[in-house]
């Protein structure tokens, strides 16, 4: 009876939803290694400690291969409120364990982030602040943080999403009390605290051609002039299936031209659900479209991808109706999007 009904589960197997749509075929040892072989620092992907990843073996054991993740950035745990929930009091814990856990497969460790509008503590967003109070708060922040990973951190994202998407800045409560002062003020803290590391401004909609991406390059321009240290720009790059900017590359060159070096830093490419065949092929396409971008530009160090199975993605949560983002399915199967990166890797063309 039993051995029957094993049977029926085979025979019933190939009929699931999953198994229907099509998955990598890809036969390379990872992509990390794809990515050095290129001449690229790393490909990478985020994690989060704040949610059970962290206790799924099966999710540890495909992120623990330095084949596949040459980088980790911290989704959360380094983020303003695990990391400094009262004030001038830090809680390295999270952070810590993401970053030994880089250290212990050589990954490189991306620090995300110091200064940003979201996942502040109540002692920050509920203080009346005035310019020298705020100033300060921010100073201690970021050196703070920047200084425990000294000498371990490749690139901290020092400023994190400073621009609404029409160019202007947005108006949070650090722009509020500080104007744009509190960029310079984060990148000179940061600078202070770590003289190595990489300091980058993170953003998304920077990534094509247009007013955002004008504006982000006007800031650099003026922090430039006014002798603020910066090293990099983050270009998130959460995309649309089918929707993925064709400025991409002259976009990437106009950064590079300002003597910054650029790393693709949150990329997802989320699609409307349910998935179909055709929708996993253009996945495909549109993850070859912006990892090849990254290879046309050398200015472009590596690229991380915004966890990297949709089993933990936090794209349904935030737009309903839209997922299957990532290139490891929710099952943990690659999927046609891998075959795109990696091929772009290869310095291959894609048949689309
Ligand atoms: O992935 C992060 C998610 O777990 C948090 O709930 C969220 C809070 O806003 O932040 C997510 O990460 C964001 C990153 O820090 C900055 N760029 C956008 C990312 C996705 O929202």
């Amino acid at each position: 009876m039993q051995s029957a009904l094993v049977l029926l589960a085979l025979l019933l197997l190939p009929l699931s939803a999953s198994s229907a749509l099509p998955t990598a075929t890809s036969v390379v040892a990872g992509l990390n290694e794809l990515a050095r072989a290129a001449g690229k620092l790393y490909f990478g992907t985020a994690t989060d400690n704040t949610t059970p990843e962290f206790t799924d073996p099966t999710y540890m054991g495909i992120l623990e291969n330095y084949n596949q993740f040459g980088q980790l950035t911290p989704a959360n745990a380094m983020k303003w409120m695990y990391i400094e929930p009262e004030p001038g009091v830090f809680n390295f814990t999270l952070g810590n364990q993401i970053a030994d856990l880089a250290e212990e497969y050589g990954m490189v460790l991306r620090g995300h982030n110091g200064v940003w509008y979201e996942e502040l503590p109540s002692w920050v967003t509920s203080t009346d602040w005035n310019a020298t109070g705020l100033a300060y708060a921010v100073q201690r922040h970021v050196s703070g943080i920047v200084g425990q990973y000294a000498g371990r951190v490749y690139a901290w994202d020092v400023v994190n999403e400073p621009l609404n998407d029409n160019g202007t800045y947005r108006e949070d409560l650090f722009y509020n009390a500080l104007n744009t002062t509190y960029i310079n003020i984060a990148l000179e803290a940061a600078r202070a605290a770590d003289p190595n590391v990489k300091l980058y401004i993170n953003e998304y909609n920077i990534e094509y051609v247009g007013t955002k991406s004008t504006a982000m390059q006007n800031l650099i321009k003026q922090l430039q002039s006014e002798g603020v240290p910066l090293s990099g720009v983050g270009m998130e790059s959460h995309f649309i299936v089918g929707e993925v900017p064709t400025t991409l590359v002259e976009n990437f060159e106009a950064y590079a031209a300002l003597g910054l070096e650029f790393a693709i830093t949150e990329l997802d490419i989320r699609m409307e659900l349910p998935a179909t065949e055709e929708l996993y092929e253009q996945q495909k396409q549109d993850y070859y479209t912006v990892v090849n971008a990254c290879m046309q530009v050398s200015a472009c160090v590596g690229v991380t991808v915004w966890d990297w199975t949709d089993k933990y993605s936090w794209v349904p949560g935030t737009f309903p109706g839209y997922g299957d983002a990532c290139p490891w399915d929710a099952n943990y199967t690659r999927t046609p999007a891998y075959d795109g990166i990696a091929i772009a890797f290869e310095g291959q063309s894609i048949s689309a």
